[in-house]
């Protein structure tokens, strides 16, 4: 029998990369050794592995590129992508937060009308606002977005938050949650090239522990 191979993309390098490879064995798949570190395969399942920037993996999953992939729900949801969700995996958990100086009098969101926040996240924090019926400017910046208050850039920040401590050390306080975040399998939405429950259960697995999520991948 002719199988199509798979297409996963997982985060190349950063917080997600560890867990992704480890679920992929978890799964009973071995990937190759000695790998041009941008595209693998597997030894013993028939799946092409790409590794990329998580912030393209919803680009890639949605034009089917990948057929699947893993990437944060924060990333996930500000690219806006076209793709479906197939499980959460329970990793890479963090919030998207915001925050404002530690002295700062904040009294609920309406402190934010009319006041300049920087983030990465410029369609979460726009919603966020909308939902909330806050007037207030979107600075959008690509990193070290902890310093913007402290430099002057801004008023509030909202990014990332995990244990608080970058926010602790930049002079900074939690004040609201934007997201709650996980790392999630996402899918290109209609049918999959590979499809057949059958297949997949007709497949010898080294290990079976995760053997729900590969059938979740293709069917
Ligand atoms: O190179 P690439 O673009 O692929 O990676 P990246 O640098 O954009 O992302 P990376 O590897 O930092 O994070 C990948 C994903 O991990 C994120 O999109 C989240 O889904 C998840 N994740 C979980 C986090 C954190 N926790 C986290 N704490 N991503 C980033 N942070 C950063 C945050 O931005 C802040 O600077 O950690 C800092 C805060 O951490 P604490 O512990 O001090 O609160
Ligand atoms: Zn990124």
């Amino acid at each position: 029998m002719t199988v199509n191979k798979l297409k996963i993309a997982i985060q190349k390098s950063g917080r997600l990369y560890d867990e992704s490879v480890k679920l992929l064995k978890d799964c009973g798949i071995d990937l190759k050794n000695g790998v041009n570190k941008l595209k693998t395969e597997s030894d013993n399942f028939p799946m092409e592995i790409y590794f990329l920037r998580d912030d393209d993996i919803p680009q890639y999953v949605e034009d089917a590129v990948a057929d699947v992939g893993i990437v944060g729900e924060n990333v996930l949801y500000e690219k806006n992508k076209k793709v479906d969700i197939v499980e959460h995996l329970g990793f890479g958990k963090c919030r998207l937060s915001v925050a404002v100086g530690r002295s700062e009098q904040y009294d609920g969101v309406g402190y934010l009308n009319g006041k300049r926040i920087a983030t990465t996240y410029p369609l979460l924090v726009q919603q966020f606002l909308e939902k909330n019926k806050v007037m207030a400017e979107i600075h959008e910046i690509s990193g070290s977005v902890e310093i913007a208050p402290g430099i002057g850039l801004a008023h509030a920040i909202v990014d990332l938050v995990s244990s608080g401590s970058t926010l602790l050390a930049n002079g900074l306080k939690e004040v609201e949650t934007v997201l709650q975040s996980q790392a999630v399998l996402i899918r290109t939405g209609g049918l999959m090239r590979v499809s057949s429950r059958s297949w997949i259960n007709s497949f010898s697995y080294p290990g079976r522990k995760k053997k729900r999520v590969i059938i979740n991948i293709y069917c």
